[in-house]
């Protein structure tokens, strides 16, 4: 299959997280992406494409607030004119019993649309943001053109970013705007299918209450994991997203056996559904040498998932999330491409 990417992703580079009372470089790094890229060329995946320059609030503003992306692209304005040009963090957020009220300083903005401390900006992270819908638009083009799959290889990655919040490294949610854009270009019925090691809480409340976009979720139990606040049995969606929200948490420890089953059982849901085109929101944090994660998935398993996908026999984008083992994550990656090629 195809790849689509930018090498603007680079522009997001050297910033922070806030992560259990420590302030950290980011786990979410440019090398990911150099050793995605280089397992590709290795194993001959594909042809890599560069991303062609798109409007990408144009796109991004159909499943996102218009506000939340000006907000992002006058940052760094907003950053420098308070004297500032070294890195950021929201550190105040409007919790219950406050108003939703969007103020005016740059702090409060921050607060205002984010959810947590884990989406930092530097120089050029908005460029970055921006080349990471490029990417995903481009290889859901290559579909949309008739191919059977595509791999948007995209960072900053982008599914905990809702429709006003960043948070968890993402800032648009690249997999809402690639789905949105196929519904927009002759789907009837999209689905999401997301497997990466964190709930895509981002993912969910945009689609909540919509019938046409079915989210199916398989993630570490947000009881006791990262982003707590969502990921549960019970949200099934509402209104005319009742029952198109499937969300399938996992214990720590979670190995192919567990997980394995979970993919099946998500993929029946997503046979019943019968989507036009599947987005796979592809995190590779569910491998066993993950730095910030707890499930215990092997290089062997990777290409398992990918068959099972493969299987749906649906067009299928897959879209770059989550995955910090980063001498590993190009084996993973491309073990789940290969492993859908190959089936
Ligand atoms: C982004 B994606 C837990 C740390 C959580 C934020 C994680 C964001 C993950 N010990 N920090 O879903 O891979
Ligand atoms: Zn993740």
């Amino acid at each position: 299959m195809r790849i689509v990417y930018s090498p603007r992703h680079r522009l997001h580079a050297d910033n922070q997280e806030l992560n259990a009372g420590v302030i950290t470089p980011a786990f979410e790094l440019p090398a990911r992406v150099d050793f995605i890229l280089k397992r590709i060329e290795a194993v001959g995946l594909g042809e890599v494409i560069e991303a062609k320059t798109i409007d990408a609030v144009a796109a991004a503003v159909k499943v996102h607030d218009a506000g939340y992306l000006q907000f992002m692209a006058d940052f760094w304005t907003l950053w420098l004119a308070e004297g500032r040009s070294g890195p950021t963090m929201p550190y105040v957020w409007p919790a219950r019993g406050q108003r939703d009220i969007r103020p005016e300083h740059v702090n409060g903005l921050m607060g205002y649309y984010s959810f947590d401390g884990g989406a930092s900006f530097v120089e050029g992270t908005w460029e970055a943001v921006q080349s990471a819908v490029w990417s995903a638009i481009g290889a859901a083009e290559l579909i949309g053109g008739g191919e059977r799959a595509a791999y948007a290889l995209c960072r900053p990655p982008g599914h905990h970013a809702g429709s006003s919040t960043m948070g968890g490294y993402c800032f648009i949610n690249n997999a809402a705007v690639a789905a949105q854009w196929f519904l927009d270009h002759g789907a009837k019925r999209v689905t999401i299918l997301d497997v990466d090691y964190h709930h895509g809480n981002g993912t969910q409340e945009i689609f909540y209450r919509r019938g046409d976009v079915q989210i199916v979720d398989l993630h570490a139990d947000t009881a006791v994991a990262y982003p707590f606040f969502s990921g549960r049995t019970d949200e099934t969606g509402e209104g005319q997203g009742e029952g198109f929200t499937l969300n399938l948490p996992m214990p720590f420890g979670t190995d192919w056996q567990t997980w394995g089953a979970a993919l099946d059982h998500a993929c029946r849901a997503i046979e019943a559904f019968g989507p036009d085109v599947v987005v796979v929101s592809l995190g590779l944090d569910t491998f066993e040498g993950d730095p910030i994660s707890k499930f215990r998935l092997k290089r062997e398993d990777y290409p398992k998932i990918g068959a099972r996908i493969a299987a749906l026999g649906r067009p299928t984008l897959f879209v770059q999330e989550g995955g910090y083992a980063v001498e590993d994550i190009g084996h993973n990656a491309v073990g789940v491409l290969s492993g859908f090629e190959g089936a």
